[in-house]
């Protein structure tokens, strides 16, 4: 099973992923994590990508879409995966159609969380308080959204016009009160 969680910057895709992978079985495949280890690593990747998510912009689609591959081949990893911060572009989005059809796979559930723009910076300067994360700045969180509604957005059209299933999930509320909106909406079994 292979769906994606999406939703603008600051709507709650790396903490519901974290919750559905612990109480579902499915593996959280976080690109945003994925470059920020590379990034703390020093890697000759985390060089590349440092500034570019430091002010808030996408990372080059192909740098992305050889990471999110080499993962997915990876035969050890597990056939179950909820991607996190993947497809961000409509590029991106055909990469992975287009990989997942060589495997015989397709995306079969996308969760879209909607949150009002107000309350994504809210959040994220809360985050920016707490963790100091680089790109939760007031500079790199107007470039995010800015980057999310030029890019991102589209993403959602391109899988209802295949047919997949989108489940828009109102993403207000804390945390157990959003999850619980998610489990109903894909009603997949707990472990
Ligand atoms: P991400 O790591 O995906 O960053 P994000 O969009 O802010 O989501 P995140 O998962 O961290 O935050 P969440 O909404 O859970 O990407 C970071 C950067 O990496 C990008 O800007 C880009 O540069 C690069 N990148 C990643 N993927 C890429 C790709 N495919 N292509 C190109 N570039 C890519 O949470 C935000 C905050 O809200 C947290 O503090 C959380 O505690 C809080 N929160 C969550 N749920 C809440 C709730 N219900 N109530 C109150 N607060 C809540």
């Amino acid at each position: 099973m292979i769906g994606i969680i999406f939703g603008p910057p600051g709507s709650g895709k790396g903490t519901q992923a974290a919750r559905i992978e612990t109480e579902f079985r499915l593996t959280h495949l976080s690109t945003g994590d994925i470059l920020r280890s590379e990034v703390a690593r020093g890697t000759e990747i985390g060089k590349e990508v440092a500034r570019v998510m430091a002010a808030g912009d996408l990372v080059p689609d192909d740098l992305i879409i050889r990471i999110v591959q080499r993962i997915l081949r990876d035969p050890d990893g597990s056939s179950d995966v909820l991607i996190d911060g993947f497809p961000r572009t409509l590029q991106q989005a055909m990469a992975l159609d287009r990989m997942l059809a060589e495997e015989g796979h397709r995306v079969d559930f996308v969760i879209a969380l909607e949150v009002p723009e107000s309350a994504l910076v809210d959040r994220i300067l809360h985050r920016a308080a707490v963790e100091g994360r680089a790109d939760d700045t007031r500079e790199a969180i107007a470039e995010r959204m800015h980057e999310y509604h030029k890019l991102t957005a589209a993403v959602l059209d391109h899988y209802r016009k295949r047919g997949v299933r989108v489940e828009v999930v109102d993403g207000v509320g804390n945390v157990d009160e959003v999850f619980e909106r998610i489990r109903r909406a894909i009603g997949i079994s707990s472990r």
